[in-house]
């Protein structure tokens, strides 16, 4: 039977199944089933198309946005707003898909935008395109959800579609570690208190192949995210909210919007007004895990004009390679002002993990 036909009698059988304690742990194992089976038709599918040849995006710059939303909430408009029009068009391989990349310059850094025709219901089987819209998301550093004031409902919606397709958005990946052996059965270590009963946990694993297994679990982890730890291919993206068209509603509609969103924190903007667009800026530079560091030279000033832009958990390693190759070799210590230290001019190695808008000399040999 093919897998698919598989995956639909499994889900009806979780329908007709009504939850009560009795039936808790068979549904958790139908469950399991599923996501295996999910997995199984990911793999034979990447397979397939590995096979006709892969599409990707080329990407560029510092980090990469994907702007995503409804049709018509004004993704186009803000995404004139914020790129300078005139910028560099990358390689696309979507010749049948509008991908419009632009540059957003920011504190010094050169963020990538991806402005893509809208989600719709239904995106994640195929529906508008919908699968290519959404590679694009997994594969950005940052997901820039954008709805309009008159498409608050379709937030759920589009959220669905991203977890359909296997984004987990604003999630740490799983901390557990699952590793294959030869006997023993499945052992399962933790660490932290475990609200999962130790049972269900074996059963899942079970379901997705393993015999004898070490687990090793780092965090309360739900049944969901042990799934998606197993499944693999899960793509962890942070996301932010944007509403657009406050141009159209008064403060009192308004300040109830905020009030509904508030596990958000989004941000409220009218691209035709330019309300809240630098606001939009700092808050895009920041999910995108960006950070500034300022270089301080032996002698003379500090460009506070140019930073040099790394990921968050960069570290004075990072600085130097950036720099220079024969940096690291050379590296004698590095001098710290700013957030990551004690103290101003703090002495440190090449293992320090440096924070945004820290001032950095780097004491080199000659
Ligand atoms: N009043 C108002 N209209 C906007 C705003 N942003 C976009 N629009 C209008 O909404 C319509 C759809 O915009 P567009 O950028 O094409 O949306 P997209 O489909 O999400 O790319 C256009 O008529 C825009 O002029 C805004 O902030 N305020
Ligand atoms: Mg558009």
């Amino acid at each position: 039977m093919d897998i698919e036909q598989r995956i639909k009698e499994l889900e009806e059988e979780i329908k007709r199944t009504q939850y009560n304690k009795a039936t808790e742990k068979h549904i958790l194992r139908l469950k399991a089933r599923i996501a295996y089976l999910k997995k199984e038709l990911e793999e034979r599918k990447k397979r397939q198309k590995a096979q006709r040849g892969g599409k990707g995006i080329k990407k560029s710059g510092d980090a990469t946005v994907a702007l995503i939303g409804p049709p018509s909430v004004g993704k186009s408009l803000l995404f004139n707003k914020l790129t300078n029009a005139k910028s560099e068009v990358a390689d696309y391989d979507f010749t049948t898909l509008d991908v419009y990349p632009g540059i957003l310059h920011h504190r010094g850094a050169e963020i990538q935008l991806l402005d893509m025709p809208g989600l719709i219901e239904g995106a994640s089987f195929g529906k508008g395109r919908g699968k290519e819209i959404l590679s694009i998301a997994r594969n950005s550093d940052l997901i820039l959800i954008l709805l309009d004031v008159f498409t608050l409902e379709l937030l759920p919606v589009i959220l669905n579609e991203l977890y359909n397709f296997g984004i987990r958005i604003n999630q740490k990946i799983p901390m557990i570690s699952v590793k294959k052996k030869d006997r023993g059965g499945i052992n399962v270590a933790f660490t932290v208190p475990l609200s999962m009963d130790l049972e269900s946990i074996v059963t899942i694993i079970r379901e997705f192949g393993y015999i004898n297994a070490d687990v090793l679990i780092r965090e309360d982890i739900t049944a969901d995210r042990l799934m998606d730890y197993l499944a693999g291919n899960r793509a962890y993206v942070p996301a932010i909210l944007a509403v657009n068209k406050v141009d159209l509603v008064n403060g009192e509609t308004l300040k109830v919007y905020k009030k509904k969103l508030s596990s958000w924190n989004p941000i409220f903007i009218s691209a035709k007004e330019g309300l809240g667009i630098e606001e939009l800026k700092n808050s895009i530079f920041k999910a995108s895990g960006l950070i500034r560091i300022y270089l301080k030279p032996k002698s003379g000033k500090i460009d506070f004009d140019a930073p040099l832009i790394l990921k968050r958990g960069a570290t004075v390693e990072d600085i130097c390679n950036a720099l220079h190759r024969d940096f690291v070799k050379k590296f004698r210590y590095a001098m710290v002002w700013g957030k990551s230290v004690k103290f101003p001019g703090q002495h440190v190695g090449l293992e320090h993990a440096v924070e945004d808008g820290d001032i950095v000399r780097l004491v080199i040999r000659r």
